[in-house]
This record gives structure tokens, sequence and C-alpha cells, in this order.
């Protein structure tokens, strides 16, 4: 059962927490969340409990079947799940998944990679503190995979990026590698392959796949989280298809996810250099165009999100806007 717990991601610091609660209580890890029931797996079985506030990923304490309590998160998986549209309705967090050590972020190679979508997604998976990579996937029919890393690599400066096929194979041993027995959660646009690639390297269908429809969007077949454990590899977390996703996240998460840009803005001759058309801008022509904007949408997002979230940000705000729009009209008058 040890070894059997282990490969669900159990190590030491997790059986020292569960043994400060009760060393009656039993280990367990979200392998699905549905309303007001999670499915969980202890190593030998797997149970259907009552609980909310779970994410797929998270460790739990049972007494019995019921949860007692949830064991430190290491890391999460958030999104913004709120209609940026309606301010009321704008910032809720959603847990895509929970302890996980790396973000896949996933495109695949028979479609056009619409790098500053892409470039959200990975603002996200920096945000979760997680480790992130790319896979590019379906490398299979691509004439050129050694030119598509490449590009997306000088759009994702310091990010890893794989090319893999489920159906060659290629590429899948480097995957291997680069997970080293650790968790991953796939993200990704409907058709991406995401669980066609948890099949390969599970050597087994465990999880459904569909064919792309080019035509008609909104196809999804996936149509909930699911942790699978693959043995000798790691642990998977296969999610629905996302095109992009609001950002979730503070400042600092912004700024790690997009370092480079912020190292070279350092060195544009205004300080408050919008890397427009300002003379002496050090980041425009240095960044690839998509991740520039990449950037400031993100910088966006969070600015809207945090100012949301804090009532007093959000009046301090108004008043900013306010005298700024009186020193305009002021200055118009002159
Ligand atoms: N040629 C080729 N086809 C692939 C590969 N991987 C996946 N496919 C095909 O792509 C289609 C979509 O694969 P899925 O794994 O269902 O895609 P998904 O990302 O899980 O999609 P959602 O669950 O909707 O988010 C299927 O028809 C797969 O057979 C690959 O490496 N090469
Ligand atoms: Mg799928
Ligand atoms: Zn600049």
């Amino acid at each position: 059962m040890q070894d059997q717990l282990s490969a669900l991601g159990f190590d030491v610091a997790r059986s020292a927490e569960l043994e400060q609660l009760g060393s009656h209580l039993v280990p367990a890890r979200v392998t699905r969340v549905d309303r007001g029931v999670v499915t969980v797996a202890t190593g030998d079985v797997e149970l259907r409990v009552a609980a909310d506030d779970l994410a797929v990923g998270d460790w739990v304490a049972l007494d019995g079947t019921s949860v007692q309590a949830r064991l430190h998160r290491r890391s999460a998986l958030v999104r913004n799940a709120g209609d940026a549209t309606r301010v009321a309705m704008a910032g809720e967090a959603r847990v895509v998944a929970a302890n996980v050590d790396v973000v896949i972020v996933v495109r695949a190679l028979d479609m056009p990679v619409r790098h500053g979508r892409v470039q959200q997604l990975v603002a996200l998976a920096y945000a979760s503190g997680a480790d992130v990579a790319f896979a590019l996937t379906k490398s299979d029919g691509h004439p050129d995979v050694a030119q598509a890393v490449t590009d997306v690599e000088r759009v994702a400066p310091g990010i890893p990026v794989l090319a893999v096929s489920a159906v060659t194979g290629d590429g899948i041993e480097e995957f291997v590698t680069l997970i080293a027995g650790r968790t991953f959660v796939l993200l990704g646009e409907s058709g991406a392959g995401k669980s066609t690639l948890v099949n390969r390297l599970a050597g087994a269908d465990v999880l459904a796949t569909g064919a792309v429809q080019r035509s008609g969007a909104g196809r999804h077949t996936t149509t909930h989280r699911q942790l699978v454990v693959l043995d000798g590899i790691g642990v998977a977390i296969d999610t629905p298809g996302v095109r992009t996703a609001g950002f979730w996240g503070t400042a600092a998460d912004v700024a790690r996810a997009f370092a480079d840009i912020e190292d070279l803005a350092a060195a544009c001759r205004f300080s408050d250099c919008s890397h427009g058309s300002e003379p002496g801008c050090a980041v425009r022509g240095a960044v690839a165009p998509e991740r520039l904007e990449a950037y400031e949408h993100s910088l966006r997002e969070q600015r809207a999100l945090e100012v949301r979230l804090d009532p007093r940000l959000a009046s301090e705000r108004k008043r900013q806007w306010r005298a700024q729009a009186r020193s305009y009209r002021r200055d118009s008058w002159r």
C-alpha cells in the first residue's frame, strides 16, 4: 500500500502532516470532483465521499469515509472563472488543480499557434507556483518540428518546449524525463491531444478521446478534470479544453512569468515607458510582439482583479482617475 501511496505522490512531509492530525487518519488524494462529491484514492481503494471546496490533486485526511481535513496545498493552479465584462461577477477563483509540480501548456502542431493566448495560459501557469513546460503535440504530421519548437521558444524564453507524438511515440521519452515522478496538469485547447497523451503514457485507453471537429466550436471530449496515476512516470491531471483562461494571481506572479520583459524594461529611457513608441525603449524589438502583448494583457487583468478584490484600492483608483480627468480638462482649457 505504501508503494501505491507514493505512486499517488505521497511523501514523508505529507506523512508527518497527517500524523499531526491524528494517527487513526488515512491519507487519500482527490482524483475527481463532482458537485458535493469527490472521488479519492487511498492507494488501494477509490471512494466517493461527500465534500466541498476540494480540487483534483488535493490530499485529504480520511476518518473512515468522511473527510476530516484537507492537507496543505503546496501549489494550486487557479483561474479567474468570473465574467470580466460584469463587474459584480468579475472575480471568482476556480482551482483547476492542486499540488501540481509541473503545468504543461499543450498546443497541437496541426493548428496555427496563437501565441498570445498561449502566453496567457503561461502566465496563469506561472502563478500556480509550479514549473511550466510546453508540449507541442501531433508532431507526426508536422513538416518542420524543429522550427515549430524554435518558434515557441522565441515567444516563451526559459520554458522547456517538447514536441511529442502519441502516434509515433516521438518525444515521449523526453516527456517522461521531464516529469520525473511528479504531478503534472495538462492545459490547452480542446482537441489538442491532452487525453491521448495521457493514454499513450499509461499504455492503455484510460481516458476518452475524440476526433477534432474542424467546423463548429464547443466540442469537448473531456468534460471533467481527472487525476490518473501513471506507474513509473508520475501523476497526470487531465482537464477539459480551454482556449484561454482569466488570470488569477499577484503582480509578482506576472513579473515572474515575464521576468525577461521586466529585466529589459529597467534599461528603457523612461521609467514609465509603455514600450509603445517612446524613444530609447529597450523592450520593443527585443521581445516577440505576441509576448509583449500577452504581458500587457496579464498586467491589465491582474490590476483589474486587484481592484475588484480590494474595495479600498477600488475607491483609491477612482479618485486617481477623477483627478487625472480633472487635470486633462484643465490642460485642454489652456
Ligand atoms: N496525428 C495525431 N493525432 C493525435 C495525436 N494526439 C491526439 N491526436 C488526435 O487528436 C484528437 C483529439 O485528441 P484528444 O486527446 O481527445 O484531445 P483533448 O486535448 O483531450 O481534447 P478535449 O478533451 O476536448 O480537451 C483525437 O482524434 C486524437 O486521435 C498525435 O500525437 N498525433
Ligand atoms: Mg481530453
Ligand atoms: Zn520601453
